[in-house]
């Protein structure tokens, strides 16, 4: 089913003539009404060929902009903000006008109903509530297709076990890693995946693979749908897996994609990967144009077989700042989760840790092998005779896969931290 055929499958025509009418009030109204747009006054938007003409717009400029630098409405006509979580110092706060809340419920709508969502199913969101976008963002697309609404938020895993037995879910949105605690949770009380009866799973916010995608789909019992999105550019709806799992579709009506080489700032043809930079059309209270996401991911404008005529964008490698440099190679942590899950043994708990305290940066990985392993002997990890030859294994499978040795460490099942929102992966030792 579609959310919106109209909009989801107009011609390629149609929508760059949209997109570009779009683009020229997006930019008329910003340089209106946003000192840091001011430039883009009387910019030449002939086509959309030209919008590489126009300037980046960086994370570092919203948080210099902090807190309402950016915002092109009075603060009156602003029906909501929400922010980042700031870890690295200040958070950036992003603005909505009841249009704009009215476009993201569109946008999710769109992207829930793709992935099997309908008018009526109970949905239990396990993404935080607050200013994070991804438990008010499911919320209210989940209200707008008219589906019964279970807001448990984030956290309390005995409890969201519960109510998943309980109240019988057709569908559960979260992180992948903490739907993944959730599901090792459920084997803990020997409750089956499919007595739960879910009918499906969406789950973003976080990078993850094919490999957690196959341990989510074991665990939980249904097919798992990948929803991406950003605060700075709305939340998530930005884009989503159709039943092809294909790529994800771009709410392109609304959001602007382009690829950029991270490194010079030049845009890349369909199919290479780069930089996600993308250009609200529609936002009022807080445009942004060409904004760089830091996400890696490549686009392709090939029809998809599911009828959606969008843009889609490949599953997101990682952010450009997560990349780790070791010996003079680029590591994602994305790339270590899908080798460690091509390696039956091990289950999606894992973590890297950098050492940086000689010149050169050591990187070791942490991995618990699965529970099953151990228990068919009762041995403990350290003792297990098959613990030496399953760590060299895992060892020269990241050897290939990253180009790299690094050190492997079997951690014993349950001792890396669970999840509840976006899994810390890397930890620095310095
Ligand atoms: O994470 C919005 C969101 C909520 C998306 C729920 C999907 C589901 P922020 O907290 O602003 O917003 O973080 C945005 O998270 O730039 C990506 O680096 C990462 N991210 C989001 N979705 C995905 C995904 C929300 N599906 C940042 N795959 C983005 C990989 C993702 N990374």
């Amino acid at each position: 089913m579609i959310w919106n055929p109209a909009a989801e499958c107009m011609t390629r025509a149609e929508r760059e003539a949209l997109q570009l009418a779009r683009l020229r009030e997006t930019a008329a109204w910003a340089a209106a009404r946003v000192p840091f747009y001011r430039g883009l006054a009387g910019a030449r938007l002939a086509s959309l060929d030209d919008l590489p003409a126009l300037p980046f717009t960086r994370k570092t400029d919203l948080r210099e902009q902090y807190p309402f630098g950016l915002f092109a409405v009075p603060q009156a006509e602003v029906a909501r903000v929400h922010a980042s979580s700031g870890t690295k110092g200040k958070p950036t706060v992003v603005g909505y006008t009841a249009a704009d809340l009215d476009v993201w419920r569109e946008v999710m709508a769109r992207a829930m109903t793709a992935a099997g969502a309908r008018r009526g199913d109970p949905l239990q969101v396990a993404f935080g509530y607050g200013l994070f976008t991804g438990g008010l963002g499911f919320h209210d697309g989940a209200e707008r297709i008219g589906m019964t609404v279970v807001p448990t938020s984030s956290g309390n895993t005995a409890r969201q076990c519960l109510l998943l037995r309980d109240l019988r879910p057709a569908g559960l949105c979260a992180t992948p890693s903490f739907a993944l605690h959730i599901a090792e949770t459920l084997a803990d009380q020997g409750t089956a995946p499919a007595d739960l009866g879910l009918r499906y799973g969406m789950y973003g916010a976080e990078p993850w693979t094919e490999g957690m995608r196959r341990a989510l789909e074991q665990g939980l019992g249904c097919p798992a749908f990948d929803v991406y999105g950003l605060s700075e550019v709305t939340g998530p709806g930005v884009s989503g897996e159709c039943e092809a799992r294909d790529g994800l579709h771009l709410a392109d009506d609304h959001f602007l994609p382009e690829i950029i080489d991270p490194a010079t700032g030049e845009v890349l043809p369909p199919g290479r990967e780069g930089e996600l930079v993308l250009t609200t059309l529609s936002r009022r209270a807080m445009p942004v144009v060409r904004y760089r996401t830091g996400d890696l991911t490549a686009l392709t404008f090939e029809p998809c077989r599911c009828g959606r005529t969008s843009a889609r964008m490949a599953r997101i490698k990682g952010r450009s700042d997560d990349m780790l440099i070791i010996k003079g190679v680029n590591v994602y942590p994305s790339e270590v989760e899908a080798a460690l899950l091509d390696v039956e043994e091990l289950v999606p708990h894992y973590q890297l840790v950098v050492d940086r305290r000689e010149t050169l940066a050591r990187l070791e990985i942490q991995v618990e092998p699965s529970a099953a392993l151990l228990g068919r002997t009762g041995e403990s990890l350290a003792g297990h005779p098959a613990t030496e030859a399953l760590r060299q294994r895992v060892a020269a499978r990241l050897r290939t896969a990253l180009g790299l040795g690094v050190e492997v460490t079997l951690v014993a099942p349950r001792t890396i931290p669970r999840s509840e929102g976006k899994a810390v992966r890397v930890i620095e030792r310095s």
